[in-house]
């Protein structure tokens, strides 16, 4: 009988234990990002002179200066905690930016201060992968077919526009920051900030062309906070 009253409340704990993991452990903001106005019109890229990466898209395309969606979702928008969070320490795993037909992907690439950076070639031509920093320490690599990815890593919180000496129309952004609470608007505009404990935040959202906008954020206990950002767009 106590076996059985013993074995009762251990699986009782255990079913707690379960719900405890299962359950968020914090709060969560999330939104969409979209524009008002008419975006400019991208720009057709002309590979004609590096056929090994024309031949990798079967449908013509354009900058990426500013991508998007249905219903004026605006893409690639990079929403981070820009103040209310401790800083974090690097995560063990890397973030990986990859040159694939003469594209960086993702074109946009969010890290934690210190985080390792990969870089990968998969084309079948060289590239010359170029961040162009100023808090850190700038640096240029040429990085040729078939070879390794290489590691980098980046000591000071920077936004730092990267850009390709081989392929002028190569560009990217490092976005350096101080937490992991980072996510990029989607292809629907939406993105997702969880596990924040309760406190109060300074959501910052940042475009390449529009560029940067906050809201203050507080959130109590495991809530769920609705935060929209909407960007005037214009041309650049
Ligand atoms: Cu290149």
């Amino acid at each position: 009988m106590r076996t059985k009253i013993g074995c009762a409340v251990g699986l009782a704990m255990l079913v707690a234990a379960a719900i405890a993991l299962a359950k968020p452990s914090g709060g969560n903001i999330s939104g969409k990002v979209t524009y008002e106005g008419t975006p400019a019109k991208q720009k057709p890229i002309d590979m004609s002179k590096e056929p090994s990466c024309a031949q990798q898209h079967s449908t013509p395309i354009t900058t990426e200066t500013v991508v998007v969606g249905s219903g004026n979702s605006l893409v690639n928008v990079i929403v981070y905690i820009s103040a209310g969070a401790p800083d974090d320490s690097a995560p063990a795993q890397a973030v990986t930016i990859t040159q694939k037909g003469c594209q960086y992907i993702p074109h946009v690439v969010p890290m934690v201060v210190n985080q390792e950076l990969k870089v990968a070639n998969e084309d079948q031509t060289s590239h010359n992968i170029h961040p162009l920093a100023k808090a850190n320490h700038e640096w240029n690599k040429s990085q040729p077919p078939g070879t390794p990815p290489f590691s980098e890593k980046f000591s000071q919180p920077e936004f730092i526009p990267v850009k390709c000496n081989v392929h002028p129309w190569m560009h990217s952004t490092f976005a350096v920051l101080k937490n992991s609470h980072y996510a990029v608007s989607g292809a629907d505009g939406s993105f997702s900030l969880p596990n924040l404990p309760p406190g109060k935040y300074t959501v910052s959202a940042w475009h390449e062309s529009y560029g940067e906008q906050t809201q203050e954020v507080t959130i109590s206990g495991s809530e769920t906070k609705t935060v929209n950002f909407v960007f005037k767009a214009k041309p650049y």
